[in-house]
This record gives structure tokens, sequence and C-alpha cells, in this order.
């Protein structure tokens, strides 16, 4: 049961994170070996694909010494600019799961998932949805994901069953789980800390974890001690939120400029819809709205307020939309217009309940009609009876859900 596991910590690392986006835009480098690095012989593997790795080839390798490995390997240039893109995807799907991730790299992050059981399921459920999730918003790429209590045995479970693995370890057989593993497992030891365990008997994580406390510190200082915690499937150090899971948002490029204030209300009301469910959808409520427009002359005006309590009905942050307009002090016209919702926090089951009386959860039951239809005739098929009466249609549109924060 998930609920007796004191934090639910998720450790999600993409596979051959740069070989695989170059699998995926190029079909003809499927299923090859492959090196991401420069082709020249100076430099070295920024990562291989998988059907590379059975050679003995990997990150940081010297590339000519890769070729000769495997010669038959094609070798493909990086392109950060595209593999930023798609990690942005990616965390964007992370901030959809938790408000609490902390991204180590482009391709890898930690998400603190306690208390969601009611939301996403139990481990394997959260687990397999956010692989698809991943998945669904890359085009095809595999993440392998990894759930414990702590962050480091999450970590090591993620890479257990590379790639496309999903690896859940309850807290109470971490310990044991840890124990066959090899010393090159502990996080922060290197080659040097290895060697000298190696030399000290310690050759599993089971060793470590059996030896005495003080001995160890007596011979490896205070990482001695530190390894002899994690070694016991210990680590209370919490997922230090980093920015990308700060906002969920809408917004949208107009086909052309809007001055009326009807036209910029129904912006508004469209935006704060697809807010709105995206953070019923994941469980959210959020503190803060944040509109946005953007001037024709390309100039983006953002104003934001918090609210007076935390929401994730649409009607509540389409008001604050509307409250704030009066403060940009500007006639338009707009090519842009958007709203975010930011400071996220969990949803609670307290709140969940309210759902009764009042003009608050009649709201409630509003956006629970319209999100029950988007499910079942798609996104948009149903309108609120006030948008109906505006007229003349603004025509095709581009619709971009974004991370302000991110400052797309
Ligand atoms: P990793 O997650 O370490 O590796 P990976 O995603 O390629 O493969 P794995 O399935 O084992 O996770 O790193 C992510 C990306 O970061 C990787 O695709 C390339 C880049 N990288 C470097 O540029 N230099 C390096 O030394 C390493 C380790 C990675
Ligand atoms: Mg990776």
């Amino acid at each position: 049961m998930q609920e007796a596991w004191p934090r639910v910590i998720a450790h999600a690392d993409m596979d051959a994170f740069y070989a695989s986006v170059e699998q995926l835009d190029d079909p003809g480098l499927r299923g090859q070996p492959l090196l991401v690095g420069p082709r020249s012989d100076r430099g070295v593997v920024l990562t291989a694909s998988y059907e590379a790795r059975p050679f003995g080839v990997g990150s940081a390798m010297p590339m000519t010494r890769a070729r000769r490995l495997c010669p038959q390997a094609v070798v493909v240039p990086p392109r950060f600019e595209r593999y930023k893109a798609v990690s942005k995807r990616v965390m964007r799907v992370f901030a959809d799961f938790s408000p609490a991730v902390e991204a180590l790299s482009l391709d890898e992050a930690f998400l603190d998932m306690t208390g969601t059981g009611h939301i996403f399921g139990p481990p394997e459920t959260f687990g397999a949805r956010l692989k698809n999730a991943i998945s669904e918003a890359t085009g095809g790429l595999s993440a392998s994901v990894g759930i414990s209590a702590t962050k480091y045995v999450a970590k090591v479970a993620s890479g257990y069953s590379k790639p496309d693995g999903l690896t859940i370890v309850p807290p109470e057989r971490a310990k044991q789980w840890l124990a066959p593993q090899p010393v090159a497992m502990l996080w922060g030891a290197g080659p040097k800390t290895q060697r000298r365990l190696a030399a000290l008997g310690l050759a599993t994580i089971g060793d470590v974890a059996a030896a005495d406390r003080r001995w160890l510190a007596s011979k490896l200082g205070k990482a001695g001690s530190h390894f002899h915690e994690l070694a016991q499937a210990k680590d209370p150090r919490p997922v230090a939120r980093s920015r990308t899971a700060k906002s969920i948002g809408s917004e949208r490029t107009l086909a052309s400029d809007v001055k009326s204030e009807t036209e910029i209300a129904f912006q508004l009301r469209r935006a704060a819809d697809a807010v709105g469910r995206r953070l019923r959808r994941n469980g959210y409520v959020a503190r803060g709205v944040r509109v946005k427009l953007k001037r024709s002359d390309f100039r983006s005006l953002t104003r934001q307020r918090g609210l007076a309590e935390p929401t994730d009905v649409s009607e509540d942050l389409y008001r604050m939309a509307v409250a704030l307009l009066p403060e940009f002090n500007d006639a338009g016209p707009f090519r842009l217009i958007g709203i975010a919702a930011y400071e996220l926090d969990r949803r609670t089951e307290a709140r969940q309940l309210h759902l009764g009386m009042g003009e608050g959860s009649r709201q409630q039951r509003l956006d629970a009609v319209l999100d029950q239809a988007d499910e079942r005739f798609g996104p948009g098929a149903v309108h609120r009876a006030g948008d109906l009466i505006r007229q003349s249609p603004i025509g095709p549109e581009v619709d971009l859900d974004f991370l302000l924060d991110d400052g797309d």
C-alpha cells in the first residue's frame, strides 16, 4: 500500500537521451548502433544508443576508441537546441505529475509523489502513466523510472532495468534490495573511493551496510558515515523543487490581433478553462494567476496576483484574469493572450470533499461536467452558453500550452 510509505519518490531518466532523439528524428537511424559526438577524432562520445552499448562503448569515451570498438556505428554530431526542446517537453510532463520536481540534468529528475495515490494510483500505476505520458509528449521516447521512499533508492532503481524500465522498491525491502549491488552504485563513490572500499574488503552495498559504522568512518572519514547511511537505505534529503514545476498555462496566438474587451474576455475564458482542466486533471490547486498579453509590436506584458484561496476552479481563474486587465493600462491590439496558474500545490482530500453547497461548489460541479464532456467528446466539444453568443469567429488558431516560467 502506497499510503504506508513515509514518502513516495520517483526518479525518471531518459534512455540514451541524445541518441534516442536522433533516432526519433531520423527513422533510418532506428535500430542502429549510434554514437553522438564529434565526427572528428578529437573529443569524446556524449552518448551511445543501446544498439552500440554491447560493444562496450558509452559516454565520455574518446571517440577514436569508441570507433575502434564499434566500427559499424553511425556517428552523429550533437544538436543541443533540439535536445533542450525535447527536454522541455519532458520537464513539462514531470510538472503535470508533481509540484515538487528536482531536475538533475536535461534528461533526469526526481519527483516527490507523496500523497498522490488518490490521483495517480499506486506506484505501479503511476509509474506506467508517467512513462506513457513521456512517450506521448515526445513522440515515442522512453524513460526508465525508479520509485521508492528515498531519493537514493529511487535513483538506483531507475538504472536497474534500463532501457524502458520500471522498478519499484517498497521501503521495507529497500535495504535488502540494495545489498547485492556493487559499491559503484553508492552515490558519490567515484573510482578512487571504489578502490579504497575494495581494499577494505567491501564489494557490495550489503558489505558496507554490515560494516561497523565507526570503523568505516575511521577509514573514510565523513564519507564513510554517509555511505553507511545510504547502504541502510537511509536518505532523508527532500526533493528540492526546481523552477520547472512552477506554473501551468495556456496561451494562444490569434489569427488576427484583438482589441475589443469581449474578444479579450473570450480568450481569457478559453485559457482559464484549459488551465483549470489541467489543474484538476493533475490534482493541483493554484495560489496565483498570471495574465500574459503580447502586443502587435511583439512586446510581452504580464500581470499577476495571488488568490485569496488556492483554487482549481476555472471560474476563479477567469475572474482574477479579468480583474487584472485594467492593470495593463494598455488598449492593445494584442496578438497573443494567455493565462498561467502559479504557486501550485496538491489538492487535499479535504478540499475535494468540499463539493456540496454554495456558489463555489456550483462552479466545481460545472467544471466537473465540462471535464467529463471533454473526455468523452474531445476538448472544446462543449461550450459555456455565454461563449456561443459571441460574434465573428477568429478563425484558425495556434494553441500553445506553455510553462510561462520557461519563457516561451
Ligand atoms: P545520461 O542519462 O547519463 O545518459 P543517457 O541518457 O544517454 O543514457 P542512459 O539510458 O544510460 O540514461 O545522460 C543524458 C545525456 O547527457 C546523454 O544522452 C548525453 C549527455 N551526456 C554528456 O553530454 N556527457 C556525459 O558525460 C554524459 C554522461 C551524458
Ligand atoms: Mg539518461
